[in-house]
């Protein structure tokens, strides 16, 4: 959630499907907090980045160069870096985007890209989550120790390990979840049960983990994670059918607390509304993002 036109009301911008990794998914809030029908966006990699489409598009909205205005970073599920793009055409021309370099070897995603300032030092870092040889889902937080509107990244640093085998992390996303000003990390995870009694053989569930910044004074504190503790939903933890993709937080229904928002297989958001007091988060049972626009889903190729 982001607000995609400078508005001031929050929008939703959400990647695409297979296999539309250029495509991206707009919904302007209008005026009433109801959402528009979705709109079709795409964006123009440098021509010799230009990949098959067989993968998927991961955008963030942020103001990158520091001159007020949202700026968009995308990558996709094949790509080894992300990209930057900082005007968007007036009519509906692809937006022009540009690479970000990061130090270190390439390494290609495998879920989706945050910015935040993680060490709080006052820069917006960079965290992402990519494959490391055979280990799926790293999530890497680079420092930047660059300038305002001029990032400048250090190598990659490691938050939460990827694995080999599944259970996978899926997405994340960066909020400060308990309130202690310390921005914390919200992991999806996609796990398989063997269980002949369905079609596959498998069970497959997603959860989401709840990884808290350490607390403390030393410098390695500053990506120091706590224990993970399960995200509940009406006291029990958040356990959905088949895939939790993407957590990503906005206040959906504009009573000033951050909603929960998580995407499925089949293109469709589910919003799970907070109702805890300031600064504290508790959600309720989940209501379809249909609720708040008419033409909710994501195509999924
Ligand atoms: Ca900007
Ligand atoms: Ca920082
Ligand atoms: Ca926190
Ligand atoms: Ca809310």
């Amino acid at each position: 959630m982001a607000d995609f036109d400078g508005d001031g009301r929050l929008d939703l911008l959400s990647g695409s499907n297979c296999c539309d990794p250029y495509g991206l998914h707009l919904f302007r809030r209008r005026t009433d907090g109801s959402f528009e029908p979705r709109r079709h966006l795409e964006v123009d990699v440098p021509s010799g980045d230009r990949e098959s489409p067989t993968h998927q598009s991961r955008p963030f909205v942020t103001d990158w160069d520091s001159d007020g205005r949202p700026d968009l970073l995308f990558t996709t599920t094949k790509a080894t870096c992300p990209y930057v793009g900082t005007l968007w055409p007036d009519d509906d021309e692809p937006m022009p985007m540009r690479r970000i370099d990061l130090p270190g070897p390439p390494r290609q995603m495998s879920g989706n890209l945050a910015v935040a300032d993680w060490d709080g030092d006052g820069l917006a870092d960079l965290l992402l989550s990519q494959w490391h040889e055979r280990e799926a889902g790293r999530i890497s937080w680079f420092r930047n120790v660059g300038r305002p509107g001029q990032p400048l990244y250090e190598e990659g640093r490691t938050l939460v390990s990827g694995t080999e085998r599944p259970p996978y992390n899926s997405g994340f996303c960066v909020i400060d979840w308990d309130g202690d000003r310390q921005l914390d990390l919200l992991v999806a995870r996609v796990e398989y049960h063997q269980d002949p009694s369905k079609p596959t053989g498998w069970d497959v569930r997603g959860r989401l983990w709840l990884y808290p910044h350490g607390v403390g004074d030393r410098p390695d504190d500053a990506y120091s994670l706590g224990e993970r503790r399960a995200v509940e939903v009406e006291g029990k933890p958040l356990i959905v059918d088949d895939y939790a993709a993407f957590p990503a937080l906005g206040d959906l229904d504009g009573d000033g607390r951050p909603d929960l928002l998580l995407g499925d297989a089949r293109g469709f958001l589910k919003v799970y509304r907070n109702v805890g007091g300031a600064g504290r988060l508790r959600l309720a049972a989940p209501v379809r993002f249909g609720e708040f626009c008419n033409d909710e889903r994501i195509p999924t190729g």
